[in-house]
């Protein structure tokens, strides 16, 4: 069951009927504009369940070692993880990360000269608790109180159904375009809800990182992966993520991604990659 919707998100699931895994360029915009007003838009069904059944396959057992070796650091609070993948198959998988659709509505938003910085998951577990309410990013600007166009986006998608109880990811619409300290004040006053998100296997929120949400308890014995691939401002530097490209795949990128991919580092293999999560302050 999906929880009450927008009017906005209403017309995006209009699209779940229509869609072919393509839209026409009218469509594009009204997802652009949904993300510069509400702060996010939702593509229902529109990557390959198929593919994200075999990232599913292969992040379970990188979870598992994650936990081993660091699980204590805890980087995102209890029982849940933040865990890069690995730029090679089966998640360095262009049907994925050159979407056309996604690639549209992203350089509307953060410029044609986008780059994809980010390739990783967030995955709450049985024991996990609901996080403080945050932004993912530190404002540009902190001395003016206000806030600019977007910089930063992450693309999620789900390696599994979420549902109420496994945890959905919360957002409060709007708050991307004004302070932290307002949109926290709208969501004591009651002006403003926390909205839980249950995308389904398949489906692709694209957001802005400021608008404010928090991670929920995972309820259930397993695991909820959520992937993040994060495109930027060519501009925007966060040493927090980068994706480690080994040498060998990049001969086989395509034009587009080499320009998505071209100022993260390149590396012999992709046994050169730290060996602990970098990204450790997650909440701004
Ligand atoms: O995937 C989630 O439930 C949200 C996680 C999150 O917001 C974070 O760790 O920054």
């Amino acid at each position: 069951m999906r929880s009450p919707l927008s009017k906005s998100l209403e017309i995006i699931l209009l699209n779940r009927n229509m869609i072919a895994g393509r839209y026409n360029q009218q469509q594009i915009d009204a997802f652009a504009e949904a993300v510069r007003k509400d702060g996010f838009c939702v593509l229902l069904s529109h990557f390959s369940s198929a593919t994200l059944n075999t990232w599913r396959e292969a992040f379970n057992p990188l979870l598992s070692s994650h936990i081993e070796r660091e699980g204590r650091l805890q980087n995102r609070g209890s029982a849940r993880y933040y865990v890069t993948l690995p730029f090679t198959a089966p998640f360095a998988e262009p049907s994925i990360y050159e979407d056309p659709d996604v690639l549209a509505i992203v350089e509307q938003l953060v410029g044609e000269d986008a780059v994809m910085c980010q390739l990783a998951t967030d995955t709450p577990l049985l024991g996990s608790d609901y996080q403080d309410v945050h932004r993912d990013t530190l404002p540009l600007f902190p001395e003016t109180g206000t806030e600019t166009p977007a910089y930063q986006l992450a693309v999620n998608f789900p390696l599994i159904d979420v549902t109420a109880e496994n945890g959905p990811f919360e957002v409060a619409r709007g708050t991307h375009c004004i302070s932290k300290e307002e949109g926290m004040k709208l969501l004591e006053t009651g002006q403003v809800a926390l909205e839980p998100i249950l995308l389904q296997l398949g489906d692709v929120m694209i957001r802005d990182v400021r608008g404010l949400h928090r991670g929920t308890p995972n309820h259930t014995t397993v695991p909820r992966p959520m992937a993040v691939i994060g495109y930027s401002r060519r501009w925007l530097f966060r040493p927090e993520v980068s994706i480690q490209v080994p040498q060998a795949a990049l001969e086989t990128l395509s034009e587009r991604a080499r320009r998505l991919l071209r100022f993260n580092p390149v590396v012999e293999s992709i046994d050169d990659r730290p060996k602990t999560e970098v990204y450790q302050s997650f909440a701004y």
